[in-house]
């Protein structure tokens, strides 16, 4: 584990490397969870390097063999530690032959090579390959792999590497080997390797240019009809690439390897993607529509890599969203492809505000492009993957869809083959647009989430109708002072009928295809020829990423959520509505004040969910009220969880209440009958009765849910009738069956088990703590194992606002204790869950201060990983 030197790394310091690595050819030796890798480099000067230039390798933790330079060894004029291997005064143009012995089975930090189950893998991305052998271990330098792979033959029947496969056989000793070469030069972040006993799912596929491809998905025994789901989104997604952005596949095999211990979701090496076991099995009786969900979404973002991060990669980690942002718009393309398009772009501004909005509030917020790091590894941000995907989306509103896809013709034509910056990027969009984005580019380099006040007025006599908007972004660590942004504002001015109004003329800001371009502190825009009051929808689609403040009346909002013609604002709209009445009961609750619930917004809610013209999805999207952890970012300071709690229960109440017979009748009709199939359709309609038979469950109405329960065909109803028992009616005798009942049947499941941590991590109020630490002593939970940790520890600190923010900062204490522990084994694991207590500023005086000490117990502690520690201290900054 690298522990903390406090060094800081800077875009402004970035400088080509002085050498090359035109190839590298590895041989790996693998033993009884040992291994010895041979690297073979070839070096070359840069031209017009100085002779005598040093040569600087990266390690991190390497034990060196033996060094030879041009088949000689060497015993001097170099430098080894642990970290760095310097060559004094190399030739122009030499092999380097590096030995290091590597522990896998030691490797409990999952970067580099590890085992997991007994399998051998790799894991690069950001700097893992730094723990293989010293390297010029950046993205900037390309090489050309050939990687031989040798081990016993007994539990290695399996050997693989990126590339095309190359020669096998036997060796002696009933050892044998097989040999993969990558053609593509590729950084190597982007390198893996596998090795064990796993099973093979294969299929074919052939690409627009006539290609066959072999596909291979490499499973656990036992677990090969787990991956059917996968593989056929792998081939939808290989075909869109192909349809959208004329992007082919380029090598003639592609292999998934599904492993039980993974850091993150998935790696995108080339012609090799290592998933988290998570995101590729799935069938009716395990995973529920939103696994077989996400599962299409990073089998598809994973693939999509080959072209954006992988022919096309990252000069520096700065660019980070160059790749990341770039590739979650196209996975959200393609999910909005195979479902519903409006419901998906919901769901997407739903994570974006839970998730990157109070990042980008809060101590660790940062640019989409980060100027300065401590760790890399705590950049694989919302900001940079969510907002950077925003970013890119907007880059379309903003050229429009056809000048958008010869903008990324141009990048792919342009840059194949280099390793590039967010300015390339832009500057292939300027060029194909003609269009000057310099202002836009401020998205890239400015943190926080812009605001906008806007104000109506409308003269029924002149028909003129007005908007004042001004923006402005709020101050974020290291950036007081901000610039004035290009901020792309979709709307429809609704008229009575529910048809968008069409002005004759508009004047105060540029206005195309529904979309005010936002571009001064100031504009104020008039629309004429407007002579009825129009009901302005604001924002439609989440065209930016922005709050909003607009005063509009709740008579305007429920006309919206009723009848914009934009399935996202009509969910914007009522969204709205329900924050707003959270606001104002958690208000009341606080205040000890009895809590009325408004009946209009309780009658709409009926409403909706009985119209039969709005797709279930949307219904049940619809219906979920927002988050505590919402309503508390909404609030934004003096957060008392507890309050919020209350006031989501009883406007909750007041709906199932005033609505309990229509959900009733609508629960029942929407029974399956046929069977299963995870499509977007059916999954809509299971998801709307599970949030019905959410309001229809209580402390004291626990029959359905239990009825419910007991007859799931499916992971989804039985999983979605053991969450509303768990949530609404914790600890009765029901729940309490049948959480029992759950865990006898998939106590040797461990994905599926990792439900059932989760439903009870989230078990709201006080009680959650001590059920948390009790199912830490449990046999399915394995402290290094990061899905279990995230499904028990992570859930409770990030989805269990009562349970993790006790009163007494318990929850707090336990907390830090716990995180410390695990970064002992796994750093990148313990920073990424330290980031639960990132708005500890925003809690209520008590809260706050258990938090901070909390926090400044986890600073102080010893020996704190460089991952950790940028976490903490950035937190308390
Ligand atoms: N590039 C992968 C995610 C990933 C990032 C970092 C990792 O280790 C620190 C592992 C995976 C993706 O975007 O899918
Ligand atoms: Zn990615």
């Amino acid at each position: 584990m690298r522990t903390d030197t406090g060094q800081v790394f800077k875009l402004s310091d970035y400088q080509p490397t002085d050498y090359l690595i035109a190839s590298t050819h590895m041989t790996f030796r693998l033993e009884e969870g040992k291994a010895t890798c041979k690297a073979v480099l070839s070096v070359e000067r840069r031209d017009g390097v100085a002779e005598g230039a040093p040569l600087v390798l990266d390690g991190d933790g390497l034990d060196l063999a033996s060094l030879k330079l041009d088949g000689k060894l060497l015993n001097e004029g170099y430098e080894a530690t642990p970290d760095r291997l310097t060559l004094a005064n190399p030739p122009a143009r030499f092999d380097l032959e590096i030995v290091t012995r590597l522990d896998p089975d030691a490797n409990k930090a999952l970067s580099g090579l590890y085992r997991s189950s007994g399998n051998y893998c790799t894991q690069c991305e950001a700097e893992g390959f730094r723990r293989i052998t010293y390297f010029l271990d950046r993205p900037d330098v390309l090489s050309v792999y050939s990687v031989r792979i040798e081990a016993p033959k007994d539990g290695h029947p399996v050997m693989l590497s990126n590339g095309n496969p190359g020669e096998t056989g036997d060796l002696r000793e009933g050892w044998h080997f097989a040999e993969w070469h990558d053609p593509h030069p590729k950084p190597s972040y982007l390198f893996a390797l596998v090795a064990g006993d796993l099973a093979r799912v294969s299929d074919r596929f052939t690409t627009m240019e006539g290609r066959p491809v072999d596909l291979g998905i490499y499973v656990e025994h036992g677990k090969e009809d787990r991956a059917a789901y996968a593989m056929d989104a792998l081939k939808r997604s290989m075909r869109w690439d192909e349809e959208v952005f004329g992007r082919a596949y380029d090598l003639d095999v592609f292999n998934i390897v599904a492993v039980s211990d993974f850091n993150m979701g998935a790696m995108e090496n080339k012609g090799l993607n290592v998933f988290n076991d998570k995101y590729v099995l799935a069938d009716e009786a395990t995973a529920t529509d939103a696994d077989f969900a996400n599962i299409e979404a990073i089998i598809a973002h994973e693939y999509f890599h080959n072209w954006t991060g992988n022919r096309i990669t990252c000069r520096d980690w700065f660019q980070l969203c160059l790749k990341e942002g770039l590739t979650v718009f196209r996975d959200h393309e393609f999910s909005a492809d195979m479902r519903s398009r409006g419901v998906k772009r919901i769901a997407e501004v739903r994570l974006l505000k839970s998730h990157q909005f109070p990042e980008d509030a809060g101590p660790l917020a940062h640019p989409v492009r980060p100027r300065a790091y401590r760790e890399i590894n705590n950049f694989y941000t919302a900001t940079v993957y969510e907002k950077g995907s925003e970013v890119v989306r907007m880059i379309r509103t903003v050229l429009g869809a056809e000048t958008f896809r010869a903008g990324m013709d141009l990048y792919f034509e342009r840059h194949d083959g280099d390793a590039a910056t967010i300015e390339d990027f832009l500057a292939c969009f300027e060029d194909a647009s003609g269009r000057n984005l310099s202002q836009f580019a401020l998205w890239y380099h400015q943190a926080g989430t812009p605001h906008l006040s806007i104000k109506a007025s409308h003269d029924a006599r002149t028909g003129q109708f007005v908007l004042d908007v001004e923006q402005s972004v709020p101050a974020t660590p290291g950036e007081s002072r901000k610039k004035l942004m290009h901020i792309p504002l979709a709307f429809g001015l609704v008229g009575p009928d529910g048809e968008d109004m069409a002005p004759t003329g508009i004047e105060g800001a540029e206005v195309r295809d529904g979309v005010i371009h936002l571009t001064k502190r100031k504009h104020t825009i008039r629309f004429s020829g407007i002579h009825e009051r129009p009901v302005p929808s604001l924002l439609r689609g989440f065209s930016a990423p922005v709050t909003l403040a607009f005063e509009q009346s709740e008579a305007d909002r429920m006309f919206l959520a009723r009848h914009d013609n934009d399935a996202f604002s009509r969910w914007q709209a009522l969204d709205r509505l329900f924050s707003d009445e959270l606001i104002r009961l958690t208000r009341l609750a606080r205040g000890g004040k009895a809590m009325a619930v408004d009946r209009q917004l309780v009658a709409l809610a009926g409403e909706i969910a009985a119209d039969g013209a709005l797709e279930p999805a949307y219904r049940s999207l619809a219906l979920t009220l927002p988050g505590e952890a919402d309503i508390a970012r909404e609030i934004g300071e003096d957060v008392d969880p507890d309050a919020i709690f209350a006031a989501r229960n009883v406007l909750s109440t007041a709906i199932a209440d005033g609505n309990g017979d229509g959900f009733r009748q609508l629960y029942d009709g929407l029974e399956e009958t046929g069977r299963f199939r995870p499509d977007a359709a059916q999954a809509g309609r299971r998801a709307l009765r599970l949030t019905l038979l959410g309001y229809l469950t209580g402390e004291a109405e626990t029959a359905l849910a239990k009825a419910h329960f007991d007859t799931a065909g499916n992971m989804t109803d039985l999983a979605g009738a053991l969450a509303v028992l768990t949530q609404k009616a914790g600890g009765s005798a029901a729940a309490e069956a049948a959480l029992e009942a759950f865990e006898a049947r998939f106590r040797d499941d461990p994905l599926v088990l990792d439900k059932w941590f989760s439903m009870q991590a989230m078990m709201p109020g006080d009680a959650a703590l001590a059920r948390v630490k009790g199912l830490m002593d449990h046999p399915g939970f394995q402290i290094a194992n990061p899905n279990r940790v995230r499904s028990l520890i992570g859930i409770w600190a990030s989805a269990n606002q009562t349970g993790f923010h006790r009163p007494d900062g318990e929850g707090y204490a336990f907390f830090a204790e716990t995180v410390l522990a695990i970064g002992k084994m796994n750093p990148q694991v313990a920073a990424r869950l330290a980031t639960a207590l990132r708005s500890w500023r925003s809690l209520e005086p008590k809260r706050r201060e258990k938090a901070r000490k909390a926090l400044v117990s986890m600073a102080n502690a010893p020996d704190l990983s460089t991952d950790l520690k940028d976490i903490v201290d950035r937190t308390l900054a």
